[in-house]
């Protein structure tokens, strides 16, 4: 590990390393020096990025264009170059580094407050705004057809077909409510193909605990993890905040009925991410309980989709997790249809409020 340290342009010495945070995919290293600097320095989990080259430059090309127009330094990520010049460093056992400017503030699991969610929907919304004129097309797809959710239909189908663990008689309900959906969920991605929906560059993890927060403020400095920063649809992004942080219940609550649909958080959502992204076109704006729902079941799917093929991709606790989780999942896409039209209503009425012209 100080091998990797030395690698990188620091400035002093490093007089202290520790282990930090507690992510599940890198390792996370801060690094003190004696000029007073606080750095962190990541091993990035090639398993899960198979190709972190393109990854960094992915990282690298975002944050530079953000730096250039924010006015906090906090306000984007920090890259540190390798003495040669890179944004990573590879080391002899063949890991792969990368480092960045520790800047402080804290990250949060859960909104403790509206005003959490609303700092979120801040964050994740000017990141969206700020990036409207980078051109997305330019970046790598880092997880290729990650929110293609005809492409996710085509690899739950050949899942019940293959049906290896001989677990598809047992969840045809949920089997049955997926298929009867697959035209209307198809929708986003080919009103993207039919040009009536820009190419973004979207975010991917849009959860709250990827959102600096300030320590004295308690408000938004940046967002945090850009691994999976792709070329994709502003409604994704807006959507999966809302799958995972307007919820009632966690992503793999057992007990269904304590899972809905909170119309006040998904409102607060849609006001801080409308006022941080004017950028958005009219039929963005249309689309966004659409992305919701879309992001909803397409997680669902592909949670039930893993537990047909046997638990390969997503860590499990307890064998029926995958299944527990698509399930929890689908009670929460239930709940959009049942508050629908509400939930339409909000939105333009946001946008009535937020937008102008
Ligand atoms: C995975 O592990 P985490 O929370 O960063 C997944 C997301 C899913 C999420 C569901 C690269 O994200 O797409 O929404 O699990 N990330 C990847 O909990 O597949
Ligand atoms: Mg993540």
């Amino acid at each position: 590990m100080m091998q990797a340290v030395y690698a990188f342009q620091i400035e002093g010495n490093p007089i202290e390393a520790a282990v930090f945070g507690h992510g599940h995919i890198n390792h996370t290293i801060k690094v003190k020096t004696d000029a007073g600097k606080d750095y962190v320095l990541q091993r990035i989990n090639t398993y899960v990025f198979k190709d972190p080259v393109h990854l960094m430059e992915n990282a690298g090309a975002v944050t530079k264009f953000l730096a250039e127009r924010v006015d906090d330094p906090r306000a984007a990520l920090h890259f540190i170059p390798a003495k040669d010049g890179k944004y990573y460093h590879v080391d002899e056992a063949g890991s792969f580094w990368r480092m960045y400017d520790f800047v402080g503030g804290f990250c949060l699991d859960a909104a403790e407050s509206e005003e959490d969610f609303y700092q979120s929907a801040i964050a994740f919304g000017r990141f969206q705004n700020l990036l409207s004129d980078f051109p997305a097309e330019t970046l790598y797809e880092t997880i290729p057809e990650f929110h293609n959710t005809i492409d996710r239909y085509r690899l739950f189908h050949a899942s019940i077909d293959a049906d290896v663990m001989g677990r598809a008689a047992d969840v045809q309900p949920e089997i049955d409510f997926l298929l009867e959906r697959e035209e209307e969920m198809g929708l986003l991605q080919r009103m993207r193909e039919a040009g009536e929906i820009p190419l973004r560059v979207t975010h991917n993890d849009t959860k709250l605990n990827n959102v600096l927060l300030d320590k004295n403020t308690r408000k938004c400095l940046c967002v945090l993890d850009l691994d999976t920063v792709m070329p994709g649809l502003s409604v994704y992004d807006f959507g999966d905040s809302i799958r995972f942080g307007a919820a009632t219940a966690a992503e793999d609550e057992f007990d269904l009925s304590k899972m809905s649909l909170d119309l006040r958080l998904f409102e607060v959502y849609t006001m801080g991410f409308l006022e941080a992204c004017p950028s958005l076109t009219e039929t963005e704006v249309e689309m966004l309980a659409v992305g919701a729902k879309t992001m909803t079941l397409e997680c669902a799917m592909r949670f039930l989709t893993d537990y047909l093929d046997g638990d390969k991709y997503f860590g499990v606790q307890y064998p029926q997790h995958n299944l527990v989780r698509a399930r929890s999942q689908l009670k929460l896409v239930k709940d959009m249809e049942k508050k629908w039209d509400k939930m339409n209503e909000i939105v333009a009425q946001v946008a009535k409020q937020t937008r102008r012209g």
